[in-house]
């Protein structure tokens, strides 16, 4: 039952996370950086944000069926439950590395927990944990591929300078993401009425891309719809160009409620958004 281990999971010492983090480390270091897909039915998690109530909720509903788990990023600062969020999405990965894809946000960086609250919690709680955690945010995929239902899966965007998706198994796995490729991935934004890459509001080496790029990519890579994250939306979700691109946020509060949202594939590629 995955409801034990939620309790397992609640109950950790800092033994256990240790543990933890050192099983896991090794399968993460295994796994390419571009996650591929199985065909199986697929569910897509936006940001979470510490909102551990929604990681169980979705994990609880769709953990009995052969659904592949999709988390799109961005899993710990700002909520009210960061360390058991993350403690329960490894500790499933350890048991069931097939069963769910973790994906790195752009909140997986030392730079970021320590001025949105991650480190806090960890430092305030548990004590010198950080290391484990930074080595194994290195570690986690930068986006994902079904070959079948021809999807991209990745927590910001696309990035400059990336011309065939597979070249993501070639970057580096860094702590500290330097590669603009790999920092474009976690941070860059689409933009309707927008053309090619420009600068973001969110400063650094992040950028807005429009439609013309979007469309080159998916067009040369044989991509039909992109799934991300990264963004807040009320309602949970919001589509751009056309709908090729899905934007997910699956945390019920942010600054305020939210409708978070899912996405679910059936095994004939239909798509459904998921209330939490
Ligand atoms: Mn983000």
């Amino acid at each position: 039952m995955i409801t034990e281990t939620f309790e397992e999971v609640a109950q950790f010492s800092k033994e256990d996370i240790n543990s933890l983090l050192s099983h896991i480390l090794p399968i993460l270091h295994k796994e390419p950086l571009l996650a591929s897909l199985p065909k199986t039915p697929l569910l897509f998690v936006g940001d979470t944000h510490g909102d551990w109530e929604a990681t169980k909720t979705l994990l609880a509903r769709y953990w009995d069926s052969p659904t592949t788990f999709v988390f799109l990023g961005d899993y710990v600062d700002r909520g009210p439950h960061q360390i058991e969020n993350i403690n329960l999405l490894f500790k499933l990965k350890t048991k069931t590395p097939n069963r769910l894809v973790l994906l790195r946000g752009n909140h997986e960086i030392p730079s970021i927990n320590r001025y949105y609250g991650f480190y806090d919690e960890i430092q305030t709680h548990l004590g010198n944990l950080m290391k484990g955690y930074w080595d194994t945010f290195a570690h986690l995929p930068l986006a994902a591929i079904s070959q079948d239902f021809k999807i991209f899966a990745v927590h910001g965007g696309i990035p400059e300078g990336l011309d065939q998706i597979d070249e993501i198994n070639h970057l580096p796995r860094e702590v500290e993401p330097e590669h603009p490729v790999t920092f474009q991935l976690l941070w860059n934004d689409p933009k309707e009425t927008l053309k090619g890459f420009t600068a973001s509001m969110r400063g650094g080496r992040a950028r807005n891309f429009g439609l013309d790029v979007t469309t080159a990519f998916m067009n040369r890579n044989n991509i039909d719809l992109i799934v991300r994250a990264h963004e807040v939306f009320h309602h949970g979700f919001h589509e751009f160009f056309d709908g090729r691109i899905l934007s997910l946020f699956s945390c019920r509060n942010y600054q305020g409620p939210i409708a978070g949202k899912a996405l679910y594939i059936n095994p004939n590629g239909d798509r459904e958004l998921t209330p939490i």
